[in-house]
């Protein structure tokens, strides 16, 4: 019976905790994060106390981003999840509705269009899940009471000054549990830095605009430094098996085709010699190996997993 009471009484604490940290008024890194805001962008206090006021803690958040699938599945689950012939359906259908606009921005940035709608496509499904939750939620949530939360920080930071720049209203915007927004999931930096107006009407609309959308997400890709014509990566295999040690290592390109070469990976035909990283990807019954080049490393920039990259890059190919 003892143990009992003390356990309920905990319930009781935890559950009263959570109930006064439902909103962010009273929060301990409010006040700071006001006085950078302030300090640093010169910005409007009662905005942010205001805005902030009306955040929620949401605990579904939290449990959300400690579970990322790129972590726990194998490759040939999370390939499952990506290249379905639905999805490839709704890719071939959104590149035949936009045409236009792809004819114009593959033009002006160089990214081929199946890139973007396989981005368009792994992120949202063409717009159906461009997430539920209110921004502010996701990112006071994530930004003051995630652990690791520095990234956040800054996001909510950016979420800030893009509202104030576009005259948005912070408390409207949806998006995913991390904050990324819209049909590509932009998150704040990345709409300050790379969201494009394609059609003009002044707004920057990556949530109802596919056209903005597609430019938009073209827009990154060029930034990064996406090589147009140039390769993306290649299946190889192995003639000493060693190399395998050096697969995985960092998703930057750290050696070159011909040192590849020498640590025991079969050179691929046909690609000159170029900076490349080894991947290692777990199938059911063993392992494929893939070199990658600049543009892989570039797809990489847009979600930080090589099985990110090629789910990406071999969806694009099905758009073909
Ligand atoms: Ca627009």
């Amino acid at each position: 019976m003892r143990s009992r009471v003390l356990v309920s009484s905990l319930v009781v604490m935890l559950s009263s905790f959570s109930v006064s940290a439902s909103n962010y008024s009273e929060h301990p890194k409010l006040e700071p994060f006001i006085q950078e805001m302030v300090q640093e962008h010169n910005y409007d206090a009662k905005f942010i106390r205001d805005t902030l006021a009306q955040a929620e803690r949401k605990e579904s958040i939290l449990e959300a981003i400690s579970r990322p699938a790129e972590k726990v599945k194998p490759w040939h689950e999370y390939r499952d999840i990506f290249l379905t012939e639905g999805r490839e359906k709704a890719g071939k259908a959104f590149l035949k509705a936009h045409k236009a606009t792809f004819d114009a921005v593959e033009e002006k940035y160089g990214v081929p269009r199946e890139i973007i709608a396989a981005i368009i496509g792994v992120e949202t499904y063409y717009g159906r899940n461009t997430g539920s939750f209110r921004v502010i939620d996701a990112l006071a949530t994530l930004g003051f009471d995630y652990p690791q939360r520095s990234l956040f920080y800054r996001e909510l930071k950016n979420y800030f000054l893009m509202v104030r720049d576009d005259n948005l209203d912070p408390l409207e915007i949806k998006g995913s549990y991390a904050g990324a927004m819209g049909l590509g999931q932009f998150i704040p930096s990345s709409y300050i830095s790379y969201a494009v107006d394609y059609d003009g009407d002044g707004k920057k609309d990556l949530w109802n605009n596919e056209d903005d959308a597609i430019a938009s997400v073209a827009y990154y890709f060029k930034r990064y430094g996406w090589q147009k014509g140039e390769p993306v990566a290649s299946s190889v295999t192995l003639h000493n098996a060693d190399a395998d040690k050096y697969a995985n290592e960092t998703l930057s390109l750290k050696a070159t085709i011909s040192e590849w070469k020498k640590r025991g990976v079969n050179a691929p035909k046909n690609v000159p010699d170029q900076d490349a990283a080894l991947f290692r990807f777990d199938l059911e019954d063993g392992q494929e190996y893939w070199l990658a080049y600049k543009n892989f490393y570039v797809i990489t920039r847009y979600n930080r997993s090589s099985m990110y990259a090629r789910a990406v890059y071999e969806f694009s190919q099905k758009l073909k």
